[in-house]
């Protein structure tokens, strides 16, 4: 567990105190917890809640927030010198105050190193999250910047769980063709995906390489476009029921309403020289939302 002073920790006053509400004059909402930058909640403008989150959260150092728009840096997955998903997660970013536009309303949030997360990684950096909401859209442009004097590599993603109403009937469209590894086994297997839709039968974690953009997320229900701008990769996931009953911030059968489409950069980790920076973009657009409302 990561307890160090400058890492953060959840609690339930922050939950309550500091959680950041974006309101476009459309309508359409986010919410934001400062802890982890995580976009907790995104209402498109006249639809109901598009995001997942847990109804059984752990206040605890070293809890991630169960559901939402995780960001985890600068490590993905587990293999790695790092805690699964490394640190960005679990650490306080700094907000600036939300701005309106006519369409659109936006919010930047930053984390830059210090001692905590140089005892973990040792590099200097800043990573900052731009949050913008509007009509059918939810925008989150992330970016990383080296600001030390050597250069560093890293991986990301933006660990987004999509509510459905039931994952049974839910299926992801758009990554025929396309390379992947499947994680559930040990070693990973390679594989190619065939079929034209991606169901969730049973636990899913694939990581699919230079995948295509963008997908769907088809339920009975709705419909949701995921776009993703210089994040190659993309992963899906979803438990199952074995491993969802391991998560002690899962609820009873909570797997079975949401699935994870992740905006990922892994297979070739970005190397970033003193200076450099990179940026990856991950839209969310929530199809049959009237016209008017489409863009931001
Ligand atoms: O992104 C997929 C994944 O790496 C899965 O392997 C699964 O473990 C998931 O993330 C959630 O990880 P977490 O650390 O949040 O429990």
């Amino acid at each position: 567990m990561i307890s160090n002073e400058n890492l953060g920790s959840l609690s339930h006053e922050s939950d309550a105190t500091h959680c950041l509400t974006l309101t476009s004059p459309d309508g359409a909402t986010a919410q934001v917890h400062p802890y982890g930058a995580q976009v907790t909640s995104w209402k498109p403008a006249g639809g109901a809640e598009r995001l997942f989150l847990s109804a059984a959260p752990e206040f605890r150092p070293g809890a991630a927030i169960r559901g939402g728009v995780p960001v985890i840096f600068p490590q993905f997955g587990g293999p790695g010198p790092l805690p699964k998903h490394g640190f960005a997660r679990l650490c306080h970013w700094d907000p600036a105050p939300v701005e309106t536009g006519p369409d659109f309303a936006t919010a930047q949030f930053t984390l830059g190193d210090g001692e905590a997360t140089r005892q973990l990684w040792p590099h200097a950096f800043r990573t900052e999250l731009r949050v913008t909401v509007g009509g059918a859209r939810l925008e989150l442009m992330f970016s990383v910047m080296n600001t030390g004097n050597e250069p560093f590599t890293f991986t990301a993603a933006l660990h987004t769980y999509l509510q459905v109403a039931d994952l049974l009937t839910t299926t992801v469209e758009g990554l025929a063709g396309a390379r992947y590894h499947d994680t559930t086994v040990r070693p990973w297997s390679e594989g190619v995906q065939t079929e034209p839709h991606v169901r969730f039968p049973a636990e899913v974690d694939r990581i699919y390489y230079a995948a295509p953009h963008p997908l769907r997320v088809r339920t009975p229900e709705h419909v949701t476009q995921v776009k993703s701008d210089d994040f190659p990769d993309v992963v899906l996931w979803n438990p199952g029921p074995v491993k969802s009953a391991n998560l002690p911030d899962m609820e009873a059968g909570g797997y079975r309403r949401f699935v994870c489409v992740e905006a990922a950069v892994v297979e070739q980790p970005p190397r970033l020289k003193p200076g450099d920076s990179w940026q990856g973009t991950q839209t969310l657009i929530a199809e049959g939302i009237n016209a008017e409302h489409q863009g931001i």
